[in-house]
């Protein structure tokens, strides 16, 4: 019983973020908090994105859509072309 209550806890709280769909951007040309300044820029003018998180390190933009939205590759793509990037790849992680 106690652990039905804390699982139905659990799945309550994650679940706003379960729905959320999220795609991992591999860019090219991403070096410094610069960068990654003008990219999240760049990305918070985006309707459909919730939040952006950029990792230098593996040269990653992680994007967390809004519940029911998302952006097309071509849509992500010219966003970080305009942020003066080249885009390598797209990772889409659906719920
Ligand atoms: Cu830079």
């Amino acid at each position: 019983m106690k652990l039905s209550l804390f699982v139905a806890i659990v799945f309550s709280v994650l679940s706003p973020l379960a729905w959320a769909e999220t795609a991992k951007v591999s860019v090219n040309g991403m070096v410094c908090s610069f960068c990654a300044q003008g990219i999240k820029k760049k990305f918070s003018e985006a309707k459909a994105v919730e939040k952006c998180d950029v990792d230098l390190d593996k040269k990653l933009v992680q994007l967390t859509f809004k519940k029911d939205q998302k952006m097309t590759d071509e849509e992500i793509k010219k966003s970080i072309r305009e942020a003066g990037y080249e885009v390598r790849g797209i990772e889409r992680i659906s719920p």
